[in-house]
């Protein structure tokens, strides 16, 4: 044997980083463990997409008003039943549902309460364009017996683990335990995810800012005046930047990640909050993005500090690089 080099699975890693922690029981383990079960079945679902009948909209809307994919439907429900028997959550909540998710009758409550958007991006499905799924992992905070509302709705801050699954060029699996930010990729052939990427940290400074500028004419002044400067010629502060945009907040977020800049969903003046849910988008990106060394926050305050009143409230985000999200605070602020 020459090599001592360790192949590092998901599983695997998930089973060394429990040694970590003095007082885990294993529970968190078994959830992060049925995720994986749950993303590469919806994965293979999406990969598959263009070849069964599986594409277009079902003709309802789901509790934010959007227009539901047979995917999203698919990719919920995949989540759901495959959370649903451990005995180690006591309530779920999704973007597609209205109310929280409770737990079977025949099944055990446990001490964790998981919250999910099950596919981000929907809009981008018939093109084929990257999509992906993000979770939130809480401890609850009611004493006992099924979960409630109360135990949905807490700060990010909160969140004992969070993560996301892009389905991209290829299938990875991002997350977070509060010990740094680790990447997994699918390699389809076992059907494992291994590990590709150890402790993620973000650059600094980055050279690319994304958000949907179609809206540029309803933002505050103040952000408009960000814009101007970050486009500008000037090589010796690294500009202009650059604009790149999918649509997806995943996809765009895990390019911000991994290459620096700022990726941002301001509210506007049609829509003061934005577009993207604190719950389900903002809260779990905002604790990777932080884990890896970056900054989120919605213009005034860290997302990670707002506290939840409604399950699907929106919230303007502005996250990335800290020195691009500082930059950028400091003109929403007026001080530039
Ligand atoms: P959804 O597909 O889960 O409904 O999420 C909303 C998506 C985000 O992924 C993305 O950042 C945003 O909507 C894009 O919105 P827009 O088309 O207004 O730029
Ligand atoms: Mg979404």
């Amino acid at each position: 044997m020459t090599t001592t080099k360790k192949l590092m699975t998901l599983e695997r890693f998930i089973h060394e980083q429990e040694h970590l922690y003095p007082t885990a029981t294993g529970e968190f383990s078994e959830l992060l463990h049925d995720l994986s079960v749950a993303a590469k079945l919806v994965w293979r679902e999406v990969s598959k997409a263009g070849l069964v009948n599986i594409l277009g909209s079902t003709g309802r809307t789901n509790a934010s008003g959007d227009a539901v994919k047979k995917l999203d439907e698919f990719a919920d429900e995949t989540i759901y039943r495959a959370m649903d028997y451990s005995g180690h959550l006591c309530v779920m909540a999704s973007e597609e549902n209205e109310d929280i998710l409770q737990i079977p009758e025949e099944y055990k409550s446990g001490g964790y309460v998981l919250l999910y958007d099950p596919l981000d991006g929907s809009s981008n499905i018939d093109a084929n364009i990257t999509i992906g799924s993000i979770f939130s992992i809480y401890k609850r905070v009611t004493p006992g017996g099924k979960g409630k509302l109360e135990d949905c709705l807490q700060q990010g801050l909160k969140q004992v683990a969070a993560g996301y699954i892009i389905y991209g060029s290829s299938t990875v699996f991002v997350y977070s335990t509060g010990r740094g930010v680790h990447g997994f990729t699918l390699d389809p052939s076992v059907g494992e995810f291994v590990l590709s990427n150890e402790k993620i940290v973000i650059p600094q400074k980055g050279k690319i800012y994304s958000m949907n500028e179609g809206n540029y004419r309803n933002w505050d002044e103040s952000l408009q005046k960000y814009i101007q400067y970050i486009t500008e010629d000037d090589k010796t502060t690294g500009r202009p930047y650059s604009l790149r945009y999918i649509g997806t907040m995943v996809g765009d977020a895990h390019r911000t990640l991994m290459y620096g800049g700022i990726f941002a969903y301001p509210g506007d003046k049609k829509n003061p909050e934005g577009k993207l849910r604190l719950c389900y988008e903002c809260n779990p990106m905002a604790y990777i993005i932080e884990q890896a060394g970056g900054k989120a926050i919605d213009g005034k305050q860290r997302i990670l500090d707002i506290k939840p009143k409604a399950l699907h409230q929106h919230t303007p985000v502005f996250l990335g690089s800290v020195e691009d999200v500082n930059l950028c605070e400091e003109f929403l602020q007026g001080k530039r």
